[in-house]
């Protein structure tokens, strides 16, 4: 008897995987194209190339520049499921516009723990219906009288600038979260002025730890990770950040009564209300506000500081330019005066000084997306590729 039942479930299992050994063909047949790119080896089963992000202890910087100098672009990679990877802006214009990848890629998974429900990583059909609301804050009202802001922060920079004493980075985050804070919460928080601040460490901190997270398996998943070291000290840094924007909220809201909340007219947004357009919304909780808020302070501040350091060091390296970018805004806002916001479509020099360095030193070097169909690259149709979606 029990003879017979081992060679029925031996038959099954054969039958089993000669099943999706056929199906695994079909799917190698009916994408070739895709299969034939070159990958980095070694490709290990469960791992992929997991052994690739091991040796370059997880810096996707130095995985990614080792990738493109012996392997190849465009290539496949497996981390650890397949992965179309790219550089090709014609390529990247339609993956980017598609309509079937706006879906995160799979590796956003890390920022699942601490990003769950914003914007970043939201699924398709609720990032729509946020995005709509958050949008709202950045209308062009806002953003134009934003500008004033600058013109009363600027000065102060520009003084601690002179003085020569700070690292600049650390300079421009404090200024930036200024920004953030002024603009978008209403609340002057002056972290220009402190020698160091803990919020600014927490962002830095944070984002440090998190990306070591990618392509580590054990760190990857959320169960295991909070028993690392470092799933430990994000849980920690993140209820801090999270305890700092609460007692915002709860401010906020005790200052706001409802009948404030009616007279927030979305179409006449100013600024600083974001906060108020968010609180007033009937859908949102304080959970979500909070945590869409510390997505926003992180990438609305760390982003904006390093471009504009980044800036600073090429124009440094370049006198020739960083003389004509100082003519043009002489030269058109005149000397010491304020900057209104409908002069800066003038500033035609210095806006393609600023493109050139996003080009060239982008804070975002990397993005993703899933598909959740069939997308064609190219005019030659042949080519069919499918990013990391894995379905026969
Ligand atoms: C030089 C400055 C900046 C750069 C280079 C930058 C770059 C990026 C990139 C590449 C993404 C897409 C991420 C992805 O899909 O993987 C992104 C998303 C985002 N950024 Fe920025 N960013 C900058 C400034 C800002 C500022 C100032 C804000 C807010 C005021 C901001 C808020 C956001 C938000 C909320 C998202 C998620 C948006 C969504 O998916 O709906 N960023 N940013
Ligand atoms: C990776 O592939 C496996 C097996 O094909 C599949 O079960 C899994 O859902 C895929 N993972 C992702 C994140 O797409
Ligand atoms: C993040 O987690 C939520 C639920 O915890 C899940 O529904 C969602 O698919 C996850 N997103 C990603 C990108 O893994
Ligand atoms: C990890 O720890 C945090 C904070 O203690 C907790 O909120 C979260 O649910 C834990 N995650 C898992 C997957 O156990
Ligand atoms: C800078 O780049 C943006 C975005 O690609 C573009 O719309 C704008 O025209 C560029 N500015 C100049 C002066 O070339
Ligand atoms: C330098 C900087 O961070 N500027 C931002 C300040 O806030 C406005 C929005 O209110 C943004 O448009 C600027 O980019």
């Amino acid at each position: 008897m029990i003879e017979i039942a081992a060679i029925l479930v031996s038959l099954l299992l054969i039958a089993i995987s000669t099943y999706s050994w056929i199906k695994e063909k079909n799917h190698k047949n009916k994408y070739k194209d895709f299969y034939s790119l070159p990958t980095p080896k070694p490709v290990l089963p469960i791992i992929g190339n997991g052994l690739l992000f091991y040796k370059f202890n997880y810096n996707i910087v130095k995985v990614s520049e080792f990738i493109s100098e012996t392997v190849g672009n465009p290539c496949v990679i497996y981390m650890p499921n397949e992965t179309y990877c790219t550089s090709c802006p014609e390529e990247l214009k339609i993956i980017l516009n598609h309509p079937d990848c706006l879906e995160k890629g799979s590796f956003y998974k890390v920022l699942n723990t601490t990003f769950k429900q914003t914007l970043l990583i939201e699924s398709v059909s609720k990032w729509k219906k946020n995005r709509k609301l958050v949008s709202k804050g950045f209308n062009q009202k806002v953003l134009d009288s934003s500008v004033e802001s600058f013109n009363t922060m600027g000065p102060n920079l520009i003084e601690k600038l002179k003085k020569n004493n700070e690292d600049l980075v650390y300079l421009f985050q404090k200024f930036t979260l200024d920004n953030f804070t002024e603009n978008f919460l209403n609340i002057n928080f002056n972290f220009l002025d402190e020698k160091e601040s803990e919020f600014v460490d927490m962002i830095t901190n944070g984002e440090k730890t998190m990306a070591r997270r990618i392509g580590n398996l054990i760190k990857m998943n959320d169960f295991c990770y909070n028993f690392t070291g470092d799933g430990r000290y994000l849980n920690k840094i993140m209820a801090q950040a999270f305890d700092f924007i609460q007692k915002i909220l709860t401010n906020k809201r005790l200052e706001l009564n409802e009948n404030y909340f009616s007279h927030v007219e979305t179409k006449e947004l100013r600024r600083g209300q974001l906060l108020q357009l968010l609180l007033s919304d009937k859908d949102t909780t304080d959970e979500y506000i909070r945590k869409e808020l510390v997505l926003l302070a992180g990438a609305a501040t760390d982003t904006t500081a390093y471009s504009m350091a980044f800036t600073c060091v090429l124009l440094g390296m370049h006198p020739d330019i960083q003389k004509k970018v100082y003519e043009e805004v002489i030269n058109i806002v005149g000397k010491d005066k304020e900057i209104e916001h409908n002069i800066l479509p003038s500033l035609k020099y210095t806006e393609m000084a600023i493109n050139e360095s996003l080009r060239l030193l982008p804070v975002i070097p990397y993005t993703g997306r899933r598909s959740v169909a069939d997308i064609h690259l190219g005019k030659d149709m042949h080519k069919i590729y499918r990013l990391y979606f894995f379905d026969v």
